[in-house]
């Protein structure tokens, strides 16, 4: 049975959790504008978005977040967005102002023609059928099998089992911060957090030795020399494990590592961190200053 100090901490988390009424959020695709030759015909196109267009991308971000992704993505399509910061609380979790977009609370979303859209695989793929495309990049609707496979692997399958560790190693400093880690760690609860760890540890491993094949065969994640859905999406949780301290034991191959050190110099992902950080930097609040 839970004992006082853990049911407060966890009903602080409940409440910081707790979700507002909130714009109904799209799944609909929107009409795609595509660099394919046989995609669709001109009446069925909708004009590009542009700087004087109110169907220009805002883009909601969390600081220290998928939504990363979507910022490189928009740089490498060479379109003007705009981008709303929302700041994580102080144990790490999204404010009401995201849960006023996405009732989830989760980023990235995006707003277009009117629309909120969410999931990052799917804000990719609509990107990349929405805008048209630099020689560059794949279109969306010219994504390959490879493209599609590596997209759902980075959510489905390798940000499945990163998350759990990172969070598992945020919640232990949480709950030590309130002087209650050795009493939720230390008996039952522990053994299963340890078996949990380790699971998902080796789950990670055998799929970054997958994703080391793969890399070792070819150059992106589309299979060939274009960047795709499935780059977008993979960039960041190997970049979690490269660059953002990995849980203990977690490593990429020199393969892997190589690809995502020459993605990170690409001009357009140089220009997202850049946005990134200029824009958590004017738009924090300044009881979050650091
Ligand atoms: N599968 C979703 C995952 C979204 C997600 O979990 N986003 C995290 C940020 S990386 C988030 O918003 N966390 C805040 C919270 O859970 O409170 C996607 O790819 O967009």
């Amino acid at each position: 049975m839970a004992s006082a100090a853990e049911t407060a901490a966890y009903a602080a988390a409940e409440a910081e959790r707790a979700a507002a009424t909130v714009p109904e959020v799209t799944t609909d695709a929107a009409p795609p504008v595509s660099a394919d030759p046989a995609a669709p015909a001109a009446a069925d196109i909708a004009p590009l978005p542009t700087a004087q267009d109110p169907t220009r991308v805002r883009l909601h971000h969390l600081n220290n977040s998928r939504s990363e992704r979507i910022v490189w993505l928009l740089e490498e399509l060479g379109v003007e967005y705009d981008v709303t910061v929302h700041y994580r609380s102080k144990i790490g979790f999204a404010p009401e102002s995201l849960k006023a977009i996405n009732p989830l609370g989760k980023a990235p979303a995006i707003e277009l023609g009117g629309k909120v859209y969410t999931e990052s695989g799917a804000i990719v793929h609509l990107l990349l059928s929405t805008f048209k495309t630099p020689a560059a990049l794949e279109a969306g609707p010219a994504s390959g099998q490879d493209s599609v496979h590596w997209s759902h692997f980075a959510e489905g399958s390798l940000m499945l089992f990163l998350q759990p560790m990172v969070t598992i190693s945020r919640g232990g400093e949480v709950f030590a911060s309130r002087g209650i880690a050795g009493m939720l760690f230390g008996g039952i609860v522990g053994k299963f957090v340890a078996w949990y760890t380790g699971m998902a540890a080796d789950n990670v491993k055998n799929m970054l030795q997958e994703v080391e094949g793969f890399l070792a065969a070819h150059e992106n994640f589309t299979g060939g020399e274009q960047l795709g859905e499935g780059d977008f999406m993979m960039a960041y949780p190997l970049n979690a494990v490269l660059r953002r301290g990995a849980p203990a034991g977690m490593y990429l191959g020199d393969k892997t590592k190589a690809w995502v050190e020459r993605v990170s110099a690409r001009p357009g992902y140089v220009a997202a961190e850049k946005r990134i950080k200029d824009e958590e930097e004017k738009q924090r609040p300044a009881e979050t200053a650091e």
